[in-house]
């Protein structure tokens, strides 16, 4: 080969590096992240899991949404995550105490009275952000950089909806929204076809929807895929901090009335997924789908419609994640769980 093309595809070579480098520099950066969420056991693991990863995620706020149980008590929840965190410096707002429409439901029986299995519950050293998450949002996601924030829904998706609702131009300031919820392939966890989080408040995850925005959806089709087992639950406590100690007693509590409902080996942490999504999403895979939400009454209300094989013919709305890397998953989860103390 004559020197000169040689020398020639050496120069291509230290291009190609330098533009590799400079894309990893760019994706590097950590993403702006605000999570939305209704603690319960599974957002509290999600929390922790998202506020010990600050190299990847910078969380600007938590929002609080009634739905596993009453606003007050998930707000205490995400409040005690931040505090075992050691993350006080993010601020938690308030939203909705109720559904745009329906009568409000709870998971009490899931989640436990306080909405934490398995652990003692205590009123946090710090308190709530001045003002509504709904009005944060408005506020946050309307002064943003166009495509620059991203969300990540871990309850029923009424404070956004209603955000969307009062100052629609907000979605501008949205990068995308990762959704823990639905049901198809799996079939429902609060009715034979829907999920909870759908089913709390069909109505805003319809607003959300037709928002247009980008969307992914983590439903139960692969939560139910991601199970607990006793070797990565001593996985988790074999890390020996209080922070490993604490998800290790609230996942015992919590897989136990899954684990016997569903027949399954080990436990879902249904919302822990999203986390692990953003944090590394070549764990999981899934398609570009047509979703709709039926939120007619009667027996299909809260079902997610996911047109899996395309026989509508529709646009494709959402990306629907089917499956994942169980054991990928706990290692990322313990990994970052380590950090804590
Ligand atoms: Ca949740």
């Amino acid at each position: 080969m004559p020197e000169r093309v040689q020398k020639a595809k050496r120069l291509l070579r230290g291009l190609v590096l330098m533009s590799a480098l400079s894309s990893t520099a760019v994706l590097a950066a950590p993403r702006d992240l605000i999570i939305d969420t209704d603690p319960g056991a599974d957002d509290v693991v999600a929390l922790l899991f998202a506020l010990a990863s600050p190299e990847e995620l910078k969380v600007r706020a938590i929002t609080t949404v009634a739905g596993n149980v009453r606003l007050d008590k998930t707000s205490c929840n995400a409040r005690l995550a931040r505090e075992w965190a050691g993350r006080e410096e993010v601020p938690v707002y308030a939203g909705a105490p109720t559904p745009l429409v329906r009568t409000p439901i709870y998971a009490e029986n899931i989640h436990g009275e306080e909405g934490l299995p398995g652990v003692a519950v205590h009123e946090p050293k710090k308190g709530l952000a001045q003002g509504s998450a709904v009005q944060y949002l408005i506020d946050t996601l309307g002064g943003a950089e166009p495509n620059s924030i991203t969300l990540a829904m871990l309850g029923p998706q009424t404070n956004l909806a209603l955000a969307l609702i009062q100052a629609p131009q907000i979605v501008k300031g949205i990068k995308e929204v990762v959704v823990m919820g639905g049901a198809h392939f799996n079939g429902g966890n609060i009715t034979p076809v829907a999920e909870f989080n759908l089913y709390a408040d069909p109505q805003a995850a319809e607003v959300v929807l037709r928002s247009g925005v980008k969307l992914t959806y983590l439903p139960l089709d692969v939560t139910h895929k991601v199970l607990t087992s006793e070797a990565r639950l001593k996985q988790i406590r074999g890390l020996n901090n209080h922070a490993s100690k604490l998800v290790g007693d609230i996942l015992d509590a919590y897989v136990k009335g899954d684990m016997a409902h569903y027949g399954l080996p080990g436990g879902p942490v249904h919302d822990a997924s999203v986390i692990a999504y953003l944090l590394k999403p070549e764990l999981f895979s899934g398609r570009q789908i047509h979703m709709s939400v039926d939120s007619r009454e009667g027996p299909t209300f809260g079902q997610t419609i996911a047109d899996w094989y395309g026989t509508l013919e529709l646009p494709a709305n959402v990306m629907w994640i089917e499956s994942g890397d169980a054991q990928g998953f706990f290692d990322l989860l313990s990994e970052r769980l380590a950090r804590l103390q």
